[in-house]
């Protein structure tokens, strides 16, 4: 039986922690952190995991301001708008969700975005600063499994870990913090050449892939962690599930992370945290 990491759970606690931090804010600093979250089109699963973002705000005491434009807005007009935001002073956070429809680039949209107010830590700058091992804001996702990993008491320093994906949202960030950690990281992806071979030498495996029960019970080893990042419809019952075939993999693994209730709400408190982090660091800028 493996231990299961609830992110669910974790989050809440996280959340309890910031929610205490920002009521001393308006005496302090004369108001809350801003938060802007756009969201362009209907995609079911974005709407949901957007409607996530503002509830944890209001838990946390966040001022969480949801734009909802139609997937017709031209890059234009959406790159006009994240400049308004840019000059807003009272703003302190902008995230535009992703994925964009096709005719907008997602390159420019983050680019876009000032560095100071990007909570998502997408911007080049962000990635260069992570990267170079300077002060950045961190992505929040791989910032989320870290601190799922630490909470469960998962050393991970000497570990040989494997991380299959390699997107510049979880893939490629999430093996530079295990990097930073002194794991060794192994970066696999859907070509790899006999995947289960390089999955079943992993001590700490991450899934951020995207497919249905894409790791089976033969590509984990015994007391292995499993983090799973996926969010997927389970084509046969309609349900949330991840990338990992949780029934099979769980009697093997050490420990194992839910999905839903395991990085997804990690993500949002993650978050909530880069928005305290980048409101502070303008207002003791300006004190
Ligand atoms: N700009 N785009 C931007 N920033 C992000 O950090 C994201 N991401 C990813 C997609 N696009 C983005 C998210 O917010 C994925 N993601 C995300 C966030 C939260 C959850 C899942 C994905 C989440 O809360 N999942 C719940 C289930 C939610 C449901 O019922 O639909 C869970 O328990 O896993």
């Amino acid at each position: 039986m493996a231990t299961v990491i609830s992110g669910k759970e974790l989050s809440a606690q996280l959340k309890e922690e910031m929610k205490a931090q920002v009521a001393t804010f308006p005496e302090k600093y004369g108001r809350v952190p801003h938060l802007v979250v756009i969201l362009v089109g209907e995609d079911p699963g974005s709407v949901s995991y957007v409607t996530g973002k503002a509830k944890a705000s209001e838990v946390v005491g966040i001022k969480n301001t949801t734009i909802r434009k139609p997937d017709t807005i031209s890059e234009a007009e959406l790159l006009g708008l994240i400049e308004e935001l840019n000059a807003d002073d009272t703003v302190d956070g902008i995230l535009v969700q992703l994925p964009l429809p096709k005719h907008i680039s997602e390159d420019k949209v983050i680019a876009t975005i000032a560095k100071e107010k990007d909570v998502d830590g997408f911007h080049p700058l962000n990635v260069a600063a992570l990267w170079q091992k300077q002060d950045c804001v961190l992505p929040c996702t791989p910032k989320g499994i870290i601190k799922m990993l630490k909470r469960a008491g998962v050393e991970i320093k000497g570990k040989r870990a494997v991380v299959i994906g390699r997107s510049n949202i979880v893939g490629l960030p999430v093996s530079k913090l295990l990097l930073d950690e002194n794991a060794t990281v192994t970066i696999a992806h859907s070509r790899t050449a006999d995947l289960p071979t390089v999955t079943r030498n992993a001590e700490i495996l991450v899934v951020a892939i995207g497919r249905p029960k894409f790791v089976t019970a033969d590509m984990v080893s015994e007391g292995a962690v499993v983090i799973d990042v996926g969010v997927n419809r389970d084509p046969e019952t309609g349900k949330l599930c991840g990338d990992v075939d949780y029934a099979a993999v769980e009697p093997k693994a050490s420990v194992i992370t839910p999905v839903p209730g395991g990085v997804g709400p990690m993500t949002i408190c993650c978050l909530m945290e880069n928005t305290i982090e980048c409101f502070l660091r303008k207002m003791d800028k300006q004190l």
